[in-house]
């Protein structure tokens, strides 16, 4: 089983937690993908979706599914999104993507986040991944600095901008022994608008793909 059966793998476990004629909140990337296939492939009907991103918003489109503003949805019962890195308590790194801010968002609002992984995205720590963080661009520089001040190594990641007109620094090399408290920290530095940490509202199910079972967190 290659990577990317392993994902499908995962994606159709995903299916068990979607219930039709519902609003989904929809992630973005190669597991998500797999994940919105299949959801058109088996037919599944929802009342509308909200999506992380505009990629996602063309894939959902492109099947037939109405993608709403959240701003009609209000909570969303279910988010499936995936990750870059997860740990055993559910908790992630995710925006290699570009699109960590509006997943965030999706995720605050969602009554149940499932997150979809292949095994490979399993760590005993978070960190080995860089740690994206998005910046409002005229603080890149500043924001920067505070990140090595915090034990990192920023790199600006050249020619992405974001859905929201940003900007990514991928941070190598931070400690994430306390991922909350970290997340938090970051989070204050004027000009971040989120980063990739995603554990003061980690995800209430992973669900990871292995070549014979998915293990669920
Ligand atoms: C998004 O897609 C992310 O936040 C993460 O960056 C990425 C995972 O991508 P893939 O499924 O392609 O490995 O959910």
């Amino acid at each position: 089983m290659n990577a990317n059966d392993l994902k499908r793998q995962a994606a159709l476990a995903a299916l068990a937690y979607v219930e039709e004629d519902t609003i989904l909140g929809v992630g973005t990337g190669s597991t998500t993908n797999c994940f919105i296939d299949l959801l058109a492939e088996k037919g599944i009907r929802l009342k509308a979706c909200v999506s992380s991103s505009k990629a996602t918003e063309q894939r959902l489109r492109d099947h037939g599914y109405e993608v709403i503003d959240l701003n009609q949805a209000g909570t969303i019962p279910l988010y499936v999104d995936g990750a870059d890195e997860t740990d055993a308590k559910r908790q992630l790194i995710k925006g290699g993507g570009a699109a960590l801010t509006r997943e965030k968002i999706c995720a605050a609002a969602a009554q149940q986040f499932v997150c979809i992984v292949d095994q490979s995205k399993l760590v005993p720590q978070l960190g080995k991944f860089p740690l994206p963080v998005e910046v409002i661009p005229m603080a890149r520089s500043l924001v920067a600095r505070e990140l090595v001040k915090l034990g990192g190594d920023p790199v600006y990641r050249e020619g992405v901008t974001t859905d929201n007109g940003n900007v990514i620094l991928d941070v190598w090399h931070l400690d994430i022994t306390d991922a909350k408290a970290l997340e938090q920290k970051i989070n204050n530095l004027p000009g971040v608008v989120t980063n990739g940490l995603f554990a003061l509202r980690p995800a209430d199910r992973v669900l990871i793909a292995r070549p014979d079972r998915i293990d669920t967190l």
